[in-house]
C-alpha cells in the first residue's frame, strides 16, 4: 500500500500530482483572487480593539456574498471559518472573543471553494505599532515566502524550495515548523505533494506545469518546536516565543510561475 508520505516497502515513489488543465486553472485563479480579496478586505479592520471573531464574520460574510464557501467552516470538525493566529500561535487559532491589542502580530489564513475548487492564502498583520521582535517575524516569515517562491522555476524541485525557506529563516537566527508544510491544492483543499518548508537542492519531485500548489512557512522567532493546546486545535510554539506565517497558492507555468492569490503579482 502506497502511503500519503510516497513511501512504499522503503522505497521513494512520486506523490499522485495532480496536472490542471485550462479550464481547471480558469477556476483555480477565480476562487485564488476571491481569496486574495479577502485579504484585502480584512486589512484595514485588523486594528486594536477588533475582535478574531469579528474578523471571521466579516470574512465568512465576504466569501458567501461572492458564492464561495469557506474552506476550513467543519474541515474535520474545525468550528470557523478562517484561523486566526495570534503571537505565539502557530497556526490553527480559532476565531473567539479575543481582542486584539496594539502590538499583537496576527495571521489571517483565508481558504475559499469557489466553483468546485480551492484558493489558500494568509498574511501575517502587525496590530498598530509593534516591537521590534514583533516586527521581525513577520518580515522574516514574509520573506521566507519571497525566498520560496523564487526558487520555483521550472525544472526545479521541491527540495530546491524548502532548501531556500529555510536556509533564509535560518540565516535570520529563525527556526522552520517542522510538522506542517504547503500542499498541493485544487478538486481538494489538501492535494499531492506535501511541500516541505525544509530540505536540500535538488531533491525531491520535479515542478512541472499544471501543478498548483501552496507554500505557507511557519517560521519561529525562537526554536521550531510546537505544542497542542487542550482546545486540541490551536497549535502554539513550545518556547513561548512568536511565530509568523505567509501564505500563497502558486500556478507553475511553462516559464516560472503564477501567484494565483496575489492581485498585483507582489508575494
Ligand atoms: C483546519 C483541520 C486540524 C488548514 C490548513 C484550516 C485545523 C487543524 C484539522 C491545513 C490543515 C486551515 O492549509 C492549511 N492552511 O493553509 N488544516 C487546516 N484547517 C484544521
Ligand atoms: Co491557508
Ligand atoms: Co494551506
Amino acid at each position: 500500500m502506497r502511503d500519503s508520505s510516497g513511501i512504499m516497502g522503503g522505497l521513494a515513489v512520486a506523490p499522485m500530482v495532480h496536472i490542471k488543465n485550462s479550464e481547471e486553472i480558469e477556476r483555480m485563479r477565480a476562487t485564488c483572487k476571491l481569496a486574495g480579496q479577502v485579504l484585502e478586505m480584512i486589512a484595514p479592520h485588523v486594528q486594536p480593539g477588533v475582535s478574531t471573531d469579528r474578523l471571521n464574520s466579516l470574512c465568512h460574510e465576504y466569501i458567501c456574498d461572492h458564492g464561495a464557501i469557506p474552506s476550513p467552516l467543519n474541515y474535520y470538525g474545525f468550528p470557523k471559518s478562517i484561523c486566526t493566529s495570534v503571537n505565539e500561535v502557530v497556526c490553527h487559532g480559532i476565531p473567539g472573543k479575543q481582542v486584539l491589542r496594539e502590538g499583537d502580530i496576527v495571521n489571517v489564513d483565508i481558504t475559499t471553494k469557489l466553483d468546485g475548487y480551492h484558493g489558500d492564502t494568509s498574511r501575517t498583520f502587525r496590530v498598530g505599532e509593534v516591537s521590534e521582535r514583533s516586527d521581525k517575524i513577520a518580515r522574516v516569515a514574509h520573506e521566507a515566502l519571497v525566498r520560496g517562491i523564487a526558487a520555483v522555476k521550472p525544472g526545479a524541485t521541491l527540495g530546491d524550495i524548502g532548501h531556500a525557506v529555510q536556509s533564509y529563516a535560518e540565516s535570520e537566527g529563525c527556526s522552520v515548523v517542522r510538522e506542517y508544510c504547503g500542499h498541493g491544492i485544487g478538486r481538494e483543499f489538501h492535494e499531492e505533494p506535501q511541500v516541505l518548508h525544509y530540505g536540500k537542492p535538488g531533491r525531491g519531485f520535479r515542478l512541472r506545469p499544471g501543478m498548483t500548489f501552496t507554500i505557507e512557512p511557519m517560521i519561529n522567532l525562537g526554536k521550531p518546536d510546537i505544542r497542542l493546546l487542550k482546545d486540541n486545535w490551536t497549535v502554539v510554539t513550545r518556547d513561548g516565543s512568536l511565530s509568523g506565517q505567509y501564505e500563497h497558492t502558486l500556478l507553475i507555468t511553462d516559464h516560472g510561475c503564477e501567484i494565483l492569490t496575489s492581485l498585483d503579482g507582489t508575494v
